[in-house]
């Protein structure tokens, strides 16, 4: 039977009486060293500062730059905290700190008691002794991380990395130090929760289940491992743990002596967890408690555990080496997003914060996620949130774009992180793999490190033997893979590149946005892409927050700081004009460059589905921002999201159609990633801009679940009369596909005529309204851009092609007091037509 009580010790978060001081000396100005600052937990000094009232909000105009000093302040937390007696009661007194940013003392009655290098670990501390009248003096000193990566960068020796920092010598999130879509902050700071766990006998210092599937039986092995008090007593006496899961319990008795148990649960008859779109997320209840020889409850954890096996199919075949993630025997199409920490500060990422993001993952057909290396090792609330979705997640070893030293320091610190990391996630369901870098394997093989480390170590012995007898060891049930890009079994020769190699494993494509044109995504024919990203601005309302420059046009002052891609505007030029004018109008620019980057994805995207199951996986960079910049993301650092959202939620639907040049002809790719068999006619027509049907053929397409087929567009019906004016529909399975003959430029897109209604929304909630538009004439890319009227106004669709006579109801969430009516505004509607409107306009100037 497992004890319904709670277990006797007290454990409560320390939130209480923090000040901060920053010690004068380096940049500190002077009116704030020595100052005492009222200060939060979790939280950090650009954050303490801020709400202080000392300094502006970093995410504005160019407040990083004004703030860059805080980087190279030391700085001093305290707090005084008054145990209760029930507290003082138990045999020990533990200060348990969650996270520690990163370079910190901690001193407990004025001695200190721990040293610190690492965010990414926890730490606990026997604070019993340092009480003093009843109460622990805490005080954690931080020191400087700028100057102290920039130390530690010769003293490990020179190694590779990107941007201006040398993050790679500092066991800091990356990232913080500035990035390509990322503010400068390396600030530091308590970030995560500290406690006081008050506790007697013995605690439960370990817990790790691992589920597997056996047959029809879900099986859990479970390792719990125990901290005696140290009392008189207490080494010797038993102790039990007892496990339960979906109704079995177990009982695993602690000998005397002894700190360690194990034991295998079986639930017969379970059912599995299966990824979104593939089945259901059947969660199970894991209750573990500890108790003492006398029955007394002396620990417990709850956790949600579910049944899945993972498996990586790379078994080399005629064409390389794939790569396929294969859940409970099911080959996935991963249609996933690569996710960065949500902000800049991820102590502000609240559960709530965890839920919406992954809603709007959710909503852009996503089924996984992965949790790139040069952030965090994310919060438990964001993987609660991908198990109860149904959304995978891959986590990176935060080792990112960089070469690593693998001698100590830093070694231990490396270890003891990826340990706690692997403990920390392992029993979360979504969690199906973890990844020893991104990009570094890569690097060292083809981006000129090698000369440059005159041979240092680099990482490998990380990626290649460390992490993966971690993860062996600790989590047999999560994958594991070296890098992202990771190319097994190749070596650089005549076939190519050794790393990176679209025939083997996964890739990163990037040339695209740096060098050449989006339709050039064709020129690949991947077995997995994990990232390719195009830019675009922020959403217009996060643009007015954030920066108020007058004028403000794409290279006002604001703007450029809020844009960190190395010659960021150039390649947002670039990538346009083969396909837009340019607007020198900003609204028309900022619409132009959003569409831009949709389109490009959507490109992409159903490029890469068109060929299922070659390529069984896009993760687009990136989902989310941690602050307002133009980047990659399709959901801006406001929580907005860009009209790229709407253009994964299409090309990552489990029906597509698409149509795809193959050679001089075109091809008609249909995709079935349902968990039903789709019988339908494939139908293509051939229309005029006016809706003209000038030619048509079907042909019937019976496709199984998770199947793909292929049709070649007769040739005559492929072939235009008129490139610029005619554009070929395909549709199958209630899903279309349009394929344009001339880019948007170069076709003859009419001005668009639009009809406009607000029409009352049966059912809907009160804050919902439903805009209907009609269209006159060929409508390409209809996007409302509905925070222009409320900057919390969303828009559930867009980027809607209709024909000439069609009409659509776009359903709009407007906060109360708005007047709907401001919805229908010429200014709120954006096309692709009216950027070629522009340029007719011109013409004719
Ligand atoms: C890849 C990522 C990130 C970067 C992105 C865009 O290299 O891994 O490091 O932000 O490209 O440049």
């Amino acid at each position: 039977m497992i004890p319904s009580t709670v277990p006797d010790r007290d454990s409560r978060d320390i939130t209480e009486g923090w000040t901060l001081e920053l010690a004068a000396g380096r940049t500190v100005p002077t009116e704030l060293a020595g100052r005492t600052i009222p200060a939060a937990v979790p939280g950090t000094v650009h954050t303490d500062l801020l709400a202080a009232g000392l300094i502006p909000d970093p995410y504005l105009d160019d407040n990083e730059r004004l703030l860059a000093w805080i980087g190279s302040a030391d700085s001093v937390y305290r707090t005084r905290v008054a145990l209760t007696p029930t507290e003082l009661a138990h045999e020990r007194i533990d200060l348990a700190f969650d996270g520690l940013d990163t370079i910190a003392s901690v001193r407990l009655g004025g001695t200190e008691v721990l040293r610190t290098a690492n965010q990414h670990r926890s730490y606990r501390v026997d604070a019993r002794g340092a009480i003093d009248a009843g109460a622990l003096a805490i005080e954690v000193a931080f020191s400087a991380p700028v100057p102290a990566a920039d130390a530690a960068s010769l003293s490990l020796g020179y190694r590779p990395h990107v941007n201006h920092h040398p993050y790679n010598a500092l066991r800091k999130m990356a990232c913080s130090f500035g990035w390509d879509w990322g503010i400068d902050t390396a600030t530091s700071g308590i970030w995560r929760p500290v406690r006081v766990e008050a506790w007697s006998v013995a605690r439960l210092s370990e817990l790790r289940l691992s589920p597997a599937v056996d047959g029809a039986d879900g099986v859990v092995d479970v390792v719990v491992e125990v901290e005696r008090s140290g009392a008189a007593g207490a080494a010797e006496s038993a102790l039990e743990v007892l496990v339960s899961v979906g109704g079995v319990e177990r009982s695993i008795p602690i000998a005397a002596g002894d700190s360690t148990g194990t034991a295998r649960l079986v639930v017969a008859d379970a059912r599995l967890w299966w990824p979104r779109g593939y089945g259901e997320q059947e969660l199970y209840d894991a209750v573990v408690t500890l108790v003492d020889a006398d029955g007394v409850v002396r620990d417990r954890r709850d956790r949600r555990i579910g049944f899945r096996f993972v498996e990586i199919d790379d078994i080399a075949d005629e064409l390389g080496t794939p790569f396929v993630l294969v859940v409970n025997g099911q080959r996935i199409v991963v249609r996933g997003a690569n996710w960065i920490p949500d902000d800049a500060f991820p102590h502000r990422v609240d559960r709530a914060r965890y839920a919406e993001r992954l809603a709007q993952a959710e909503f852009a057909n996503i089924n996984l996620l992965r949790v790139w290396g040069g952030g965090i090792y994310e919060h438990d609330d964001f993987f609660a949130e991908a198990d109860e979705r149904g959304i995978l997640t891959w986590q990176d070893f935060l080792l990112a774009c960089a070469a690593y030293s693998e001698e100590e320091p830093l070694r231990s610190e490396i270890e003891a992180e990826a340990r706690e990391a692997i403990i920390r996630l392992a029993d979360h369901p979504s969690l199906v793999m973890m990844n020893g870098n991104n990009e570094n394997i890569w690097g060292y093989e083809e981006w000129n490190w090698q000369h440059r480390l005159e041979g240092r170590t680099w990482g490998a012995g990380y990626y290649y033997d460390l992490f993966p007898a971690l993860v062996s060891e600790l989590a047999p049930h999560v994958r594991y893979t070296p890098g992202s890009p990771f190319s097994p079994r190749t070596v650089a020769g005549d076939d190519g590149p050794a790393q990176n190699a679209p025939d083997h494993g996964t890739m990163h494509i990037w040339d695209l946005w740096n060098e050449k044109d989006y339709p050039h995504y064709r020129d690949y024919r991947p077995r997995f892409v994990a990232e390719f990203g195009w830019q675009a601005p922020a959403a217009w309302a996060t643009i007015e927050r954030s920066i108020h420059d007058e004028p403000l046009t794409p290279e006002s002052p604001g703007m450029i700081v809020h844009q960190k891609a190395i010659d960021g505007n150039v390649k947002l030029t670039d990538g346009l004009v083969a396909h837009l004018p340019l607007p020198n109008d900003m609204r028309q620019w900022h619409w132009a460059m959003q569409l831009n980057q949709a389109t490009a994805i959507r490109t992409g995207i159903e490029w890469f589905r068109s060929l299922t199951p070659h390529c069984m996986g896009t993760v687009v960079w990136q989902l989310n921002d941690c602050w307002p910049v133009t980047s990659w993301s399709a959901v801006d650092g406001d929580g907005r999201p860009k009209p790229l959202l709407f253009a994964l939620r299409r090309a990552h639907a489990d029906r597509l159609v698409t149509i795809q040049p193959e050679g001089d002809a075109l091809r008609v790719a249909v995709v079935n990633d349902s968990v039903h068999a789709v019988d339908d006619e494939v139908r293509i027509a051939r229309l005029a801009f006016d809706g003209t049907v000038i030619d048509e053929w079907t042909q019937r397409a019976r496709l199984p679940a998770h199947d793909a087929v292929s049709l070649m567009v007769p040739d005559a019906l492929g072939r235009p009369g008129d490139r610029g004016a005619e554009l070929l529909v395909a549709e199958w399975g209630g899903e279309r596909a349009l394929w344009f003959f001339a880019e948007y430029r170069d076709s003859a897109l009419p001005a668009a005529v639009i009809d406009r209604e607000i029409v009352a929304a049966p059912g809907e909630p009160a804050d919902r309204v439903v805009v209907r538009v009609t269209a006159r004439t060929l409508v390409r890319d209809l996007t409302l851009a509905v925070d222009t009227v409320h900057p919390d106004a969303r828009a559930l669709d867009g980027l809607i092609d209709l024909l000439s006579g069609e009409s659509v109801d776009i359903t709009v969430t407007l906060p109360a007091g708005t007047d709907p009516a401001a919805l229908l505004d010429d200014s709120v509607l954006q096309t692709a037509n009216q950027l070629l409107d522009a340029r007719k306009e011109r013409d004719r100037a």
